[in-house]
């Protein structure tokens, strides 16, 4: 095989657990040498697209863009660790598209709705409850669950470290390490 690099794309709610996940991946590949760049919503809605909203046209040029960058990043040899809510399939497709199908691995964050509420570590899910957020994920603007990701992650099921164990033998096993 020639595959060097992959993008791991996760999907979830917010507050799921998409970075934490990500960045505990990312210690472990470090640990094994493997170079990795982590791409979030977060980073990217304050720079490069600092003027998109959470309307469903501007989420989907936001991951059209976030998909274009996981793609440079890929062809330069970095596994990129990519979490972005994407909430539906068409987006998850449009990133695919993108991305390429071959270096693509679809990642759920499976984690109820009432778990990512009670813990609403921003505080975020309160203000959308309030109306104080419009178009919250979950609240009222929808999530799509994925119907067949490479990878789905329980986090009410499953101990984070064993998920992203878990992660990197399947990365290994596909990098060939
Ligand atoms: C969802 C929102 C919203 C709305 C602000 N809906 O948990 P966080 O805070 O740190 O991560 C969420 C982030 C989601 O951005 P993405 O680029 O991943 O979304 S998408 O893929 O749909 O484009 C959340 C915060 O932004 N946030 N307002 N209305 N999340």
């Amino acid at each position: 095989s020639n595959h060097t690099s992959f993008v791991v794309w996760f999907t979830g709610l917010s507050g799921s657990g998409k970075s934490t996940l990500a960045n505990m991946v990312e210690k472990l590949l470090y640990e094994q040498k493997v170079r990795t760049f982590v791409l979030d919503g977060d980073s990217l809605r304050n720079g490069l697209n600092k003027e998109l909203d959470f309307s469903p046209e501007e989420r989907e040029e936001n991951l059209r863009v976030a998909a274009e960058v996981a793609k440079i990043l890929v062809s330069s040899g970095s596994v990129v660790l990519a979490s972005f809510i994407s909430p539906k399939q068409a987006n998850r497709d449009l990133v695919k598209e993108i991305i390429g199908e071959q270096d693509f691995i679809e990642t759920f964050v499976n984690t109820s709705l009432e778990t990512c509420e009670k813990r609403d570590v921003k505080g975020l899910y309160k203000k959308a409850r309030a109306g104080e957020i419009k178009n919250f994920t979950g609240i009222d603007s929808p999530y799509e669950k994925p119907k067949n990701p490479e990878i789905e992650i329980n986090t009410e099921k499953e101990n984070l470290q064993e998920a992203a164990n878990r992660i990197v033998n399947l990365l290994q096993k596909k990098l060939e390490l």
